[in-house]
């Protein structure tokens, strides 16, 4: 097992009692902004203005991302119009945030459809394993965690919408165990809370390392026994506005029938998520196949401002090896209890719960600089000792605090009780997305977003945590906004769509993305639609010939 790493395992097997004894230390503000500036791949260059719309000449997109931006979209230009479907709200984006907004909508007499390209749940909320933050105890506030997150985003924050957030997190805590959800409790009954990057006290809520997905089971639940009509496998393909920039429907690819549908709405609330499928510079990704940055393209052609894409997270602790799970996360929450991140030659080389960009900085300064242990396929990576979390809490508590992770390594032979894991920053979490207001409205009157599709909340750098409350506090947030202001039915127009189409500089690029391009998923929007082709044998009792051989005998015969 790991054979072609013996030697470095040796050096870090070595070292490990001295390691048990000293923490290592966290970088000085001067040394962190170096360490960033020079490994950071938000430093890295890669990166350029808009040519067009409301962010046209201003601050810098990824590549990846400002290609899709300025691109085209794959609507037909002969498409038409008129209503399929009419609703109140059309949330789209079926993963906690937009759950959230669909609840909390429940019992306002405003009809909802929530609409989803993949399934209802299938998004990165079930993908966040270590937890959500919330301040519970006496000698935590509210206020204590803004200071913590204000810091952790480099001073960034959009602080209102910062505030909104810690102090909803009780409330959501509250709600969410009364939908069911299971957090990890003390012997005493009290809520189990760990530490993160950059919290000042254990504030983290957890259910084992499957917190995300547990929060998805019962929102799931509860959003299908709702009156909330679920559309899944529809792909928002473009928005829709009544001529006059007031965003008042949207336009899917019905992908089990193959056929466009226009859905008319009073109010739309996007909630579509990330975008870490789009891979930038090539970074393997923690997130969800469906987290290709649809919203934030569908946004901009409506004249929405994008705030602080050009800062991403890296998650520092994404797998490395084996080869089938590069890029999948690995809580922050097994550093938080004791793992140690250690070089190629057994060192200590930072502590591993300096804040997320600096330590995913750190790791890739290491790799950079000859200090990484390479795999057999290439990769470069550095050590998580994890077998140090038996070490530091008692023999047994790796396997009953991160199951998850057991579970994954242990296919490859590798128990993480026993054998550290090679990990390497994966593409983890889009800092910026869509400006908001406090009320979730956007730039476009008729539409509002919540969750990770917006931006400016979490600064240049989202703490452990946060984005799990982020969508319970925002997504419901956003549908009291629209109940208390919902406007009247509009027309349903492609004006915005068709101005934005005559500005944009020639390119081949068509946008959304809809799915990752190594998923080799496409929507062919094009194809003429089809009717299924009906067997003859089941056209009718013209078509049905009794003396056939090869049919059963007649059940109803007496
Ligand atoms: O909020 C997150 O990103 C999170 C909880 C991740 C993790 O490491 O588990």
């Amino acid at each position: 097992m790991m054979q072609w790493a013996k030697e470095s395992l040796e050096k870090l097997e070595g070292s490990r009692a001295a390691r048990l004894q000293q923490a290592a230390p966290i970088p000085s503000d001067a040394e962190a902004e170096s360490i960033l500036k020079k490994f950071h791949p938000d430093y890295s260059g890669n990166e350029r203005t808009l040519t067009v719309g409301a962010n046209a000449g201003e601050q810098k997109f990824p590549l990846e991302l400002a290609d899709l931006l300025e691109g085209d979209s794959p609507l037909p230009t002969s498409h038409t119009t008129a209503a399929d479907i009419e609703t109140d709200v059309l949330i789209i984006g079926g993963g906690g945030a937009g759950a959230a907004a669909a609840l909390a909508l429940e019992g306002s007499g405003l009809k909802a459809h929530l609409a989803t390209k993949l399934r209802l749940g299938d998004s990165n909320t079930v993908m966040a394993e270590g937890g959500i933050q919330a301040a519970l105890t006496e000698n935590d506030s509210p206020r204590r965690h803004f200071a913590d997150a204000l810091v952790g985003g480099h001073g960034e924050n959009t602080t209102d919408l910062l505030r909104i957030l810690c102090e909803g997190g009780a409330e959501s805590i509250r709600w969410l165990s009364q939908l069911g959800c299971l957090f990890d409790r003390n012997a005493d009954g009290t809520f189990h809370l760990r530490g993160g990057g950059g919290t000042s006290v254990p504030r983290v809520l957890a259910c084992r390392d499957y917190t995300g997905l547990e929060i998805m089971r019962v929102l799931k639940d509860a959003v299908r026994l709702s009156s909330a009509n679920i559309l899944e496998e529809h792909v928002a393909v473009e928005l829709l506005d009544d001529g006059d920039k007031t965003v008042t429907g949207a336009v899917f690819f019905d992908r089990k029938n193959s056929r466009l549908i226009n859905v008319s709405a009073r109010a739309v609330i996007l909630a579509t998520g990330g975008s870490g499928q789009l891979r930038l510079q090539g970074f393997p990704t923690s997130n969800h196949v469906g987290a290709t940055g649809d919203g934030l393209v569908l946004a901009y052609r409506q004249g929405c401002r994008l705030a602080f894409l050009d800062s991403y997270q890296y998650h520092p602790s994404g797998a490395c090896y084996p080869e089938a799970l590069a890029g999948q996360l690995v809580t922050e929450a097994i550093r938080s209890v004791g793992a140690q991140v250690v070089n190629a030659d057994g060192v200590h080389f930072i502590n591993e719960m300096a804040y997320r960009d600096v330590l995913a900085a750190a790791i890739i300064k290491e790799t950079r600089e000859g200090r990484g242990v390479t795999t057999p396929t290439g990769k470069i990576g550095v050590w998580l000792d994890t077998p140090m979390v038996d070490l530091k809490n008692g023999e047994g508590a790796l396997a009953k605090q991160f199951p998850g992770l057991v579970h994954r390594f242990e296919r490859y032979d590798i128990d993480p009780a026993k054998t550290p894991i090679l990990i390497y920053p994966t593409l983890h979490y889009q800092n910026g997305g869509i400006s908001v207001d406090t009320q979730c409205q956007t730039d476009a009157p008729g539409l509002w977003a919540c969750g990770e599709v917006t931006g400016g909340l979490h600064g240049k750098n989202r703490l452990m945590g946060n984005s799990l409350l982020d969508i319970l506090v925002f997504g419901r947030r956003a549908a009291e906004s629209v109940k208390e202001n919902i406007p009247e039915r509009g027309a349903l127009t492609l004006n915005s769509l068709n101005q934005f189409r005559k500005s944009r500089p020639a390119s081949e690029i068509k946008s959304p993305a809809f799915f990752p391009v190594i998923s080799k998923m496409k929507l062919e929007m094009n194809e003429p639609v089809t009717e299924p082709e009906i067997p003859s044998s089941s056209q009718g009792s013209e078509a049905f010939d009794p003396s056939d051989p090869s049919e059963p005998p007649d059940p109803f015969a007496r």
